[in-house]
């Protein structure tokens, strides 16, 4: 039975990660704007579309009990703000969605492949929770909840390892036996190749420099180049405070609300939501919101819950 405080301790971590990550994303134009548009006008933190678009699954989730691409790119669209930093394939696709245009028609057409940026995995934790007791499915829903804005293969393996490690934490586990699953489940050698890094440091005890985790797991948009830094930092600093975890990521650069918040998800889902500081979670807008969101999500229950306005 997966514990109630563990869901939410997963879903408050990424918000967490994402919106104290967000500060420190990207060079100094993009810090300066965050400066600017960061908080509500209440003063709360404000998350970025890595939360959003986790919300908008948990929201179509919940009006259809299914994974609907339909549904949901409607939902993506209906969400879409400029000010919550969307990447720029993401944010164009959504737009053109919002015009009338069908997710199919266009989710190739900025990349012949479809994007593989980090825009899949970022919102992929909420897919390992719905499909935790049901894994056969997963691989469905992470596709379907995907391709909407990330055909490419590489975004939609980021995706299932960020699920997959989101399911696997929420019970009891190994590192060890968590690597192995993810390496075996991994169709991409790139990606079997950083988890094996990154497993070999966590076993036996490496501590890598700064330079060499960029080197060798990334800290930028690709998929690719930051899923598995963000399973690295979780289970290396499992044992620490969430804030503890999240330090070195941001002190790293790069794509830091992302990385933040699938690692701050994963770290939730093993340490529950009473291992947050709530002083540290009432700072983030929309919190109880976003947590009585998840409790329903926990429950199941097919009503969709609209977002308060602040
Ligand atoms: O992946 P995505 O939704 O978001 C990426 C990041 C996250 O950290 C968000 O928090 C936000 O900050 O942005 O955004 P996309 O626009 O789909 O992809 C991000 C960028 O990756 C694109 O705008 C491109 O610059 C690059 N990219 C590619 N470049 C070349 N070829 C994505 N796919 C390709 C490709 O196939
Ligand atoms: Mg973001
Ligand atoms: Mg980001």
């Amino acid at each position: 039975m997966i514990s109630l405080d563990r869901y939410l301790g997963c879903i408050s971590g990424l918000t967490y990660g994402d919106a104290y990550g967000a500060a420190y994303e990207g060079g100094l134009f993009e810090k300066l704007i965050w400066k600017i548009i960061g908080r509500t006008k209440k003063g709360k933190l404000r998350y970025t579309d890595d939360t959003q678009m986790s919300i908008d699954i948990a929201q179509s989730y919940l009006s259809k009990n299914e994974i609907d691409s339909d549904c949901l790119a409607e939902q993506f669209a209906k969400s879409y703000q400029y000010s919550r930093g969307y990447g720029p394939s993401a944010a164009w696709l959504l737009k053109q969605i919002k015009k009338g245009s069908h997710w199919k028609n266009i989710n190739k057409v900025k990349f012949s492949s479809g994007s593989w940026g980090n825009g899949a995995a970022m919102r992929a934790p909420v897919i390992g929770l719905i499909y935790a007791q049901r894994p056969h499915e997963m691989n469905q829903a992470i596709f379907k909840s995907s391709v909407i804005t990330h055909a490419h293969p590489l975004a939609i393996e980021g995706a299932k390892i960020i699920a997959l490690t989101v399911s696997s934490v929420l019970c009891e586990f190994s590192t060890e036996h968590l690597f192995e699953k993810l390496i075996l489940n991994s169709n991409h050698s790139i990606y079997r190749k950083k988890l094996e890094t990154a497993k070999n440091w966590i076993l036996h005890s490496v501590k890598p420099s700064q330079n060499e985790i960029k080197l060798h797991l990334g800290n930028q948009i690709q998929a690719s180049e930051s899923v598995i830094s963000a399973v690295y930092f979780a289970i290396q600093f499992k044992n620490h405070r969430l804030d503890q975890m999240l330090h070195p990521i941001f002190k790293l650069g790069g794509d830091t609300d992302t990385i933040g918040s699938m690692a701050g998800s994963i770290w939730g889902a093993i340490n529950g939501l009473n291992k947050i500081r709530r002083i540290e979670l009432d700072r983030i807008e929309k919190i109880d919101w976003i947590l009585n969101l998840g409790e329903k999500l926990y429950f199941n229950k097919q009503e969709p819950l609209n977002p308060p306005i602040e």
